[in-house]
């Protein structure tokens, strides 16, 4: 996988899989996974370097972790368009006993999960633990993780964000989804995350901006950035700006699609944008 065009295609079939998932079982978190679709794919297919089969300890090799759970559908398909586990086993999204469960969990062994994720907050710390596992290890390799904005609000990503500066966790790249909305509205509205640069700076942290997180090439770029900063005593966070409900018309700028499924209706329209590129599951 190299050129901007491939990871466009996946980019599309993934924004495809999201949509066909949540209208499948009537539930789920399009707004967002559409949102973070081009970061996923860049990460997975171009930036991390990866070992498969996938195993749990992921010695030598880089680590994601999703703090931000809701968005599963995105991360799933990610991960079995990857390889991790059988494409089609999408068809089993919040099922009865599916491993696909709408937010991740190991419990149930699918291949590419290896925290619980959904009760937001609490990916960061995870990831923290991760990296100075690595460093003990004498392993190079890096730690991602990805965060909603409004996770932000939750007063454990603080404390991470202290510890990480203050004990120099300087192999994690944590990104956020600063895409403005949350599950209620705005982020301006529901609480303020005033200036998160600024922020995070002051926690002791490097920060790259990706203006336009749903571009392919800046994705890219940013991560280079990023990547080049890691190993210097600071953690790296990336501001991604991202647009909730990416690719779909009506489901852009509004938080309205946080949780809510399409109906056969809106599925129709909306997969009439993102024509099928890789073939459906
Ligand atoms: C600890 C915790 N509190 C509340 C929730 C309910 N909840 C799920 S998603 C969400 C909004 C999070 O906003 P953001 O991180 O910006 O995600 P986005 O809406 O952009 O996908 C909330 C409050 C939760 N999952 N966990
Ligand atoms: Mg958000």
């Amino acid at each position: 996988m190299s050129d901007i065009q491939q990871l466009t295609d996946l980019t599309t079939q993934v924004r495809r899989d999201i949509l066909r998932m949540v209208h499948g079982v009537s539930s789920g978190h399009p707004g967002g996974s559409l949102g973070c679709a081009e970061f996923l794919v860049c990460l997975y297919n171009e930036v991390m370097d990866i070992k498969l089969p996938f195993t749990m300890d992921g010695k030598g090799e880089d680590l994601f972790f999703l703090s931000n759970g809701h968005i599963s559908p995105v991360f799933y398909s990610v991960l079995a368009r990857r390889g991790f586990f059988p494409v089609s086993e999408l068809s089993t999204f919040r099922k009865l006993d599916t491993r696909l469960q709408g937010h991740p969990t190991p419990c149930e062994g699918l291949e590419g999960i290896r925290i619980a994720s959904g009760s937001l907050g609490q990916g960061l710390s995870v990831a923290i633990g991760a990296a100075l596992a690595k460093k003990l290890n004498g392993d190079s390799h890096l730690v991602y993780t990805l965060h909603g904005d409004g996770e932000l609000q939750e007063g454990q990503i603080w404390e991470g964000a202290m510890y990480a500066a203050g004990k120099g966790v300087d192999n994690l790249i944590a990104t956020v989804d600063y895409n403005g909305k949350q599950i209620d509205g705005p982020t301006d509205k529901v609480l303020p995350l005033g200036d998160l640069k600024a922020k995070f700076e002051a926690f002791g942290w490097s920060v790259v901006t990706i203006e336009k997180g749903n571009d392919i090439a800046a994705i890219l770029e940013g991560l280079k950035v990023a990547k080049a900063l890691t190993g210097k005593g600071k953690p790296v966070c990336i501001l991604l700006h991202t647009e909730m409900g990416h690719g779909v018309d009506f489901m852009m700028g509004t938080h309205a699609w946080h949780g809510k499924a399409p109906n056969d209706e809106q599925l129709a329209k909306a997969l009439a944008q993102n024509p099928e590129t890789l073939g459906d599951y």
